[in-house]
């Protein structure tokens, strides 16, 4: 994409505020450093990468402002890699964004996704085979957004879902598999975009879910684990989804995100003077939005797209369906 930089207002930023011109700099600024090494590391990432920079560039409402995007389809971590699930909603999510799904083999894409669901209605990530809730959560949210879902077996796609639910409420990988809060964001979006929402038990589950605020405010991601900027999006999607956010202190955790930002250059850690990178940025400003800190776009718990991004999906274009 094209950037125009100096369209970047300068401010100095104070501890305690969102430095959000900075952030949208940061963001910038990484697509420029290719070859750096996050950039080598994160390379079978660049489609994650996209949508993680892009949404949270228009969460602060910087999207249009700032590029214009030359986007060709693909649906591998990269140009000449393998296809995977994981990549296939990050490019179906970017391609929201800019309300470009039409240029999408709708047939082709939701033929890919269902081929790869199981038996017992788990999905694998790709033609290796490995099964994960993940994945489960992927292509429901995927093929619900390519208004597809009739292609898999939602029934069979749920029971299997339920079947990792654990006693303490959560969700893990795969049936008895440790709760985790990132598996549960997969397991209860999944179920809230299938309209199955019934099978969560939700004083259970939100209590487990906001035992994970420890003191600095932050949450973690499992008991005894340390804090963990991503985990305000895990936890905190989750937690809206069941209708107990308030079991949770929002200001603390405003407080803990807010204090994990650089300053100076920008971009958003996972604990307070770590480095940033563009993942943490992404969760804590989706993290925010979900705590409705001020001049943010909203976004959709289920989905992970703004609010705007998701009424387009579902409403504007009934016609076409
Ligand atoms: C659209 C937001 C969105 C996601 C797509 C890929 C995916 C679906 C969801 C991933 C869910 C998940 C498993 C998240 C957890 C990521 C994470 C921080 C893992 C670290 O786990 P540990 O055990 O670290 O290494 P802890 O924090 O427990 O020490
Ligand atoms: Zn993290």
């Amino acid at each position: 994409y094209h950037i125009r930089p100096e369209a970047i207002p300068k401010t100095r930023y104070l501890m305690g505020e969102l430095a959000a011109d900075k952030h949208v700099k940061y963001i910038i600024s990484i697509e420029k450093k290719k070859d750096n090494f996050e950039s080598v590391v994160m390379e079978h990432l660049r489609m994650n990468g996209a949508y993680w920079g892009l949404t949270t560039l228009d969460l602060l409402g910087k999207l249009d402002a700032m590029m214009e995007v030359l986007f060709v389809g693909g649906f591998a971590g990269n140009i000449g890699h393998d296809p995977h699930i994981l990549y296939t909603l990050s490019a179906v999510q970017v391609l929201a964004l800019f309300d470009k799904l039409d240029v999408l083999d709708i047939d082709k894409v939701s033929n890919y996704i269902s081929g790869l669901q199981n038996e017992d209605g788990s999905f694998s990530g790709d033609i290796w085979g490995e099964v994960d809730t993940r994945f489960s959560y992927i292509a429901v949210c995927c093929l619900s957004i390519l208004h597809r879902l009739d292609k898999v077996d939602v029934d069979n796609a749920v029971n299997y879902i339920v079947s990792c639910k654990n006693l303490d409420g959560g969700f893990g990988c795969t049936p008895g598999g440790e709760s985790h809060a990132g598996q549960i964001f997969c397991c209860v979006g999944a179920l809230a975009i299938t309209g199955a929402l019934h099978h969560v038990d939700k004083d259970l589950l939100g209590w487990w879910l906001c035992e994970r605020q420890v003191k600095s405010g932050g949450l973690n991601g499992r008991p005894e684990k340390l804090p963990d900027v991503c985990y305000s999006w895990w936890v905190l999607s989750s937690l809206i989804m069941i209708d107990r956010v308030h079991w949770i202190s929002k200001e603390k955790l405003v407080k803990y995100i807010l204090g994990c930002q650089d300053l100076e250059n920008g971009g958003i850690s996972d604990r307070p003077d770590d480095a940033v990178d563009i993942f943490h940025t992404y969760f804590g400003v989706a993290g925010l939005s979900l705590l409705e800190y001020p001049g943010l776009k909203a976004i959709d718990p289920a989905y992970a797209l703004p609010d705007d991004v998701v009424k387009r999906i579902f409403f504007a274009h009934r016609h076409c369906r």
